[in-house]
């Protein structure tokens, strides 16, 4: 998988508000939010979309998003509700091609999506 800008934050190479890690994970904010909170939930190892993924990923797959839900609950909006996202590839409008979490909260979130 080639360099990407999400392995440069990894790397802290260059800055992103980084508001939880843990040994396979890290969150940051969204550059161009789409809700109030919108957070990205990549994983450290860089897979470039979820097709990547395989069988030996599972249990980083389950720290992804079991990541997300702690940090909702964390935050206080677990309750309320909140949605985690993973676009893949060109249909998908994946734009950034290190698989990632989008995680939206704060808003009534219609469906579907367009
Ligand atoms: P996707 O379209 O699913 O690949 O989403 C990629 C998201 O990444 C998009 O919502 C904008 C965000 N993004 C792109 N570049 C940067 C960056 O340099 N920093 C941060 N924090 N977010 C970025």
């Amino acid at each position: 998988m080639s360099d990407t800008i999400f392995s440069k934050i990894i790397r802290r190479e260059i800055p992103a508000d980084i508001v939880y890690e843990n040994d396979e994970v890290l969150a940051f904010r969204d550059l161009n939010p789409q809700a109030p909170v919108h957070v990205l939930f990549i994983p450290k190892k860089p897979l470039a979309t979820l097709n990547d993924a395989t069988l030996a990923d599972e249990a980083l797959l389950g720290n992804l998003l079991l990541a997300v839900a702690d940090y909702a609950k964390q935050e206080g909006f677990a309750e309320r509700g909140y949605r985690a996202v993973i676009n893949c590839n060109e249909d998908g409008g994946q734009t950034v091609f290190h698989l990632h979490v989008h995680l939206l909260a704060g808003r009534r979130l219609s469906w579907p999506p367009g």
